[in-house]
């Protein structure tokens, strides 16, 4: 259905590969829209957690296209700017929990949409960085939001203005992601944590997901009064009852999302 997603599932985990392998995955219009798309479509009542990862084995998303990029005037680039950061902010936004699992090169878009993810594991190979600056632009689907709010300010600062990459231990040190395992691994370990997510009361994990997201910007007080209610309505859930009631008779329930 699409020409450069790949999409499968494992029970109730999808996964979605970018797959322009030509150009090491790079970010087009094309491959922006149908994820937009795909997006638009995704069922978040079936599937209860999303995997995104790039096609072959050398890169998750080597950036944004830069071919495309290349004869924009000043209105094309914000426009085409304006159209990654939307997609990204969907996949931000989607009920459920979306795990990178970056396989290769997460330069400049790649690394972008990386952060839009919840969760970033990858792989020993893996490089991240935004070397926009050295292309005569600045990260421009949403990086300089993104980066400083996952790693501190300055550290963002100092990749986005020298514009060098960093390999998969230091990535993981600084805390861009939660862990590195070889490329034979990743997709496992992807789909097992995958797996644990949708193991979980699926009303719980996306109460939990839009709290965290969006108490980012409140002051305290607004943040605690937000989950205050959040944690309220966990209680008009029937997987609230069947789960505790589970636990106190040392029962197993299966949470039915309801
Ligand atoms: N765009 C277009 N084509 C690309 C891109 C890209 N980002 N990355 C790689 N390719 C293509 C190469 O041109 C090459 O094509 P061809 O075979 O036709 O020559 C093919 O992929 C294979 O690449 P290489 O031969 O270069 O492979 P290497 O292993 O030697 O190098 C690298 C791999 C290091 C990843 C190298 O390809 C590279 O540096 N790529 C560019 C990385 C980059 O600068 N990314 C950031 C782009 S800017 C960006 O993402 C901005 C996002 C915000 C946009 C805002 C809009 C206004």
């Amino acid at each position: 259905m699409y020409e450069h997603l790949k999409t499968e599932e494992r029970g109730n985990v999808a996964i979605l590969t970018i797959s322009a392998p030509k150009s090491l995955n790079a970010l087009n219009s094309k491959i922006l829209n149908e994820m937009g798309d795909y997006l638009d479509h995704f069922d978040s009542q079936k599937y209860r957690c999303l995997i995104i990862t790039g096609d072959g084995e050398k890169s998750f998303v080597a950036g944004a296209d830069i071919s495309e990029m290349a004869g924009l005037d000043e209105g094309q680039g914000e426009a085409f700017g304006k159209r990654g950061a939307a997609v990204f902010r969907k996949l931000e936004t989607l009920p459920v929990p979306v795990i990178a699992a970056v396989n290769g090169f997460a330069l400049g878009g790649g690394c972008e949409l990386a952060m839009a993810c919840d969760i970033r594991i990858c792989s020993d190979n893996a490089k991240f960085g935004q070397p926009e600056v050295g292309l005569g632009i600045i990260p421009g689907f949403s990086g300089t939001v993104r980066l400083a709010r996952l790693v501190g300010m300055g550290m963002a600062k100092q990749l986005i203005y020298t514009g060098k990459a960093i390999r998969a231990d230091e990535a993981l040190r600084i805390g861009l992601v939660n862990a590195v395992y070889t490329q034979a691994e990743l997709m496992d370990k992807a789909i097992e944590m995958a797996t644990q997510i949708a193991a979980q009361a699926p009303l719980a994990v996306r109460a939990a997901k839009e709290c965290i997201n969006a108490e980012y910007d409140m002051t305290a007080d607004e943040a605690i009064a937000y989950e205050n209610h959040a944690f309220g309505r966990c209680f008009a859930t029937e997987d609230q009852k069947g789960g505790m009631k589970a636990f106190l008779e040392k029962g197993k329930y299966e949470f039915q999302g309801r």
